[in-house]
C-alpha cells in the first residue's frame, strides 16, 4: 500500500512513501512542504519574472522544471538562458568567394560584387 498513489503532493512535488507516511518534497525551484494546495510556491528568482533567458527570448514556466527558455533568436546559438553570435562567415562560407563576409551580432553581411560582375 502506498500512501502517494491518492497522490497527496502538490503538482510537481515529488512523493516520498515509506512506513511512517508519506512526505513530499517540492521541486527543487520552488519552496514548501510540498502538500497539494499551497505546498509548493515559487522561488521568487526563479521564475519568469524577470525572465532568466536570453533577450527576447520566449519564458514559459513549467511546474516540474521550472523557467524553460525558447530557442535562441535566429542568427544566435545556444540553450536559450545564453545565447552567442553565430559565425556564419566561418561555419558557412555564406557569401560569393569573390565577396568579403564580415560577421556580426546576430547576422552577417556580404559586401558588394567587385566591378564587372
Ligand atoms: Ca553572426
Amino acid at each position: 500500500f502506498s500512501r502517494c498513489i491518492d497522490n497527496p503532493c502538490h503538482d510537481g512535488a515529488t512523493c516520498l512513501d515509506s512506513d511512517q507516511g508519506y512526505k513530499c518534497k517540492c521541486p527543487d525551484w520552488m519552496t514548501g512542504t510540498g502538500e497539494r494546495g499551497q505546498g509548493c510556491t515559487a522561488i521568487a528568482k526563479e521564475t519568469c519574472t524577470p525572465s532568466p533567458c536570453y533577450a527576447n527570448v520566449q519564458c514559459t514556466m513549467n511546474d516540474t522544471l521550472g523557467p524553460v527558455c525558447g530557442p535562441c533568436p535566429n542568427g544566435l546559438k545556444g540553450d536559450g538562458y545564453v545565447c552567442n553570435d553565430i559565425d556564419e562567415c566561418k561555419d558557412y562560407q555564406p557569401c560569393d568567394p569573390l565577396t568579403k563576409c564580415t560577421n556580426h551580432h546576430g547576422g552577417f553581411t556580404c559586401s558588394d560584387c567587385p566591378s564587372g560582375f
